[in-house]
């Protein structure tokens, strides 16, 4: 039995930094979904993900940074015909940009046939995201079936918006994510996506309408603002915590896990934004998306810290 189970999509990551004048590519692990479940794992959770990845290189060093993480992979799919997807971190004045190289990718070829169904009934939490379901029309009906399936089996839902419209149109995203939401108890936006998605400006707007979305959880992430979080009956703002970031690359990722992590935890939405909050911003004080996650101590002693 597990406390959260994410699916989506992992991507071997290439972070393009300067050392001694090079240009050079930091090897990472990339992927929300997967980036949030190492996060959940080092806050404590017990954590399984699933996929389907290449049976190449870049498949079995997932299968390694899983096992190193304590991460349980044992349905996760390898496949002979597709390969492991990749992504480029490049960055500039208006912050980071990915490049994708992961058409056709095993992940992407995932589908309903394919859910861990008993795993699914034994978690308390799915976790899945606007990307799970952007990378192909088998993968996202893969991520409704098991919502569905979550629902049918007491397990909460999770979903971050994670909208990257390099993946597919605005109007296709809304469309499925609105659609998801409409099945997920805890709903984690950031508020670029929410905004884009909902046309609502407000922040309290936007957690008003996700929890007529049938959300009992809504966390709305505001980068430097903080995060809005809202229950039926009750909204507060849980302030961020500033450090000088370098590359913020998952870190909404990491307030998703830490998030989940704490909440199953602690039973409190807001106590958990706090702490997520706090992991967060320790996630973007090093390069790539998993490397600098924090563990369980670091958050704490951060968050002791004035
Ligand atoms: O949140 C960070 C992710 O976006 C990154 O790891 C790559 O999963 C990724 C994606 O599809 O953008």
């Amino acid at each position: 039995d597990f406390d959260i189970l994410a699916m989506g999509e992992p991507l071997m990551e290439f972070n393009e930094v300067e050392r001694e004048g090079e240009r050079v590519f930091l090897p990472g692990h990339g992927g929300d979904t997967s980036n949030a479940a190492v996060a959940a794992a080092r806050q404590g959770a017990k954590v399984a993900y699933f996929t389907a990845l290449g049976d190449d290189a870049f498949g079995r060093d997932f299968l390694r940074l899983w096992d190193d993480e304590g991460v349980d992979r044992w349905k996760v799919i390898l496949r002979a015909d597709a390969p492991t997807g990749i992504y480029f971190i490049s960055h500039g004045p208006e912050g980071h940009e990915f490049s994708y190289y992961r058409a056709g990718s095993a992940a992407s070829r995932v589908g309903p046939a394919d859910l861990p169904r008993e795993l699914i009934a034994a978690s308390r939490v799915l976790h899945v995201s606007g990307i799970s379901q952007a990378i192909s029309a088998s993968a996202c009906d893969a991520a409704f079936e098991a919502i569905a399936h979550a629902r049918r089996s007491g397990t909460l839902v999770s979903y971050d918006t994670n909208l990257r419209l390099r993946l597919w149109p605005l109007e296709r995203a809304r469309a499925v994510i609105h659609a998801a939401l409409g099945m997920t108890d805890i709903c984690l936006p950031g508020l670029d996506d929410a905004r884009q998605l909902t046309g609502l400006d407000r922040p309290e707007d936007i957690c008003a309408r996700y929890l007529e979305f049938g959300c009992s959880i809504v966390a709305l992430t505001m980068g430097k603002e903080g995060t809005l979080v809202a229950v039926p009956g009750e909204t507060r703002r849980i302030p961020a915590r500033v450090v000088t970031a370098v590359d913020a690359t998952g870190a909404g990722d990491a307030f998703d896990g830490a998030f989940l992590a704490h909440y199953l935890a602690c039973g409190d939405a807001f106590e958990a934004a706090a702490y997520a909050n706090a992991a967060a911003a320790l996630s973007t004080q090093g390069y790539g998306a998993v490397g600098p996650l924090p563990y369980r101590p670091d958050v704490e002693a951060f968050m002791a810290q004035a």
